[in-house]
């Protein structure tokens, strides 16, 4: 079974502490078997995709306060000891496959259904920059904010690197609203023409 290297074997299994929050399915889920989440905000971007595309699934409950995130089992599924992951019993070539990082998750799972993503390729990509947009910048940065306005870091006396990540926070917020205020009908999908030309070593 390919884990996320494709070489070692994939030792992840429920927990049996956990395994009263498992759903069971029946055998020939065309889903993921197994989802791994805690109820935080990249695993609900996970859970949020599979109940929109409808996928079968058996959700698993990952306890922070128990570092079942870190326990080997998971860190098998994900060596960043970090959820969401995902375990495809049948993935690409029928082959099982497990993934971690919520943005390809959710784009693997696109894919594998053709939904919520565009067949058209500018627009497919369109899409795709957006779920970058909120891996590379909103998550980080908003989650900064957390940090340091209203966990451990709170307490820091140095304000300059809360002001730093509100800043930042506020800049990639102004952006995506302006590109939603912009836009008619799906805003990931539909992102205006760009206005810029190209003056220099351009195609077109
Ligand atoms: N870039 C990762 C971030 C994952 C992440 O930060 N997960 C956090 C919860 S939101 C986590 O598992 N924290 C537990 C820990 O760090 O031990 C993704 O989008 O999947």
């Amino acid at each position: 079974m390919a884990n996320h290297v494709g070489q070692k074997p994939l030792e992840f299994r429920c927990p049996p502490r956990l395994f009263s929050h498992c759903v069971a399915l029946a055998g020939s889920v065309p889903g993921p078997s197994a989802a791994l989440f805690a109820p935080d905000p990249n695993g609900v971007k996970v859970s949020i995709m599979l109940e929109e595309i409808g996928l079968p699934y058996e959700p698993h409950t990952i306890d922070f306060n128990k570092d079942d995130q870190k326990t080997p089992e998971f860190l098998s599924l994900n060596p960043n000891g970090k959820i969401p992951a995902i375990l495809d019993p049948n993935g690409p070539s029928g082959q099982p496959l497990g993934l971690f990082e919520s943005g390809a998750i959710l784009e693997y799972l696109a894919e594998k259904t053709g939904k919520l993503i565009p067949a058209d390729p500018a627009r497919r990509w369109q899409a795709i920059q957006w779920v970058h947009f909120q891996m590379g910048g909103i998550g980080p940065m908003f989650g900064q904010v957390g940090f340091f306005h209203k966990f451990a870091g709170k307490d820091f006396e140095d304000k300059r690197p809360r002001d730093r990540y509100v800043a930042e926070s506020k800049r990639l917020s102004a952006s995506w609203s302006g590109t939603l205020r912009a836009s008619s009908g799906s805003w990931a999908t539909n992102t205006p023409s760009p206005t810029f030309r190209c003056s220099v070593g351009c195609a077109t």
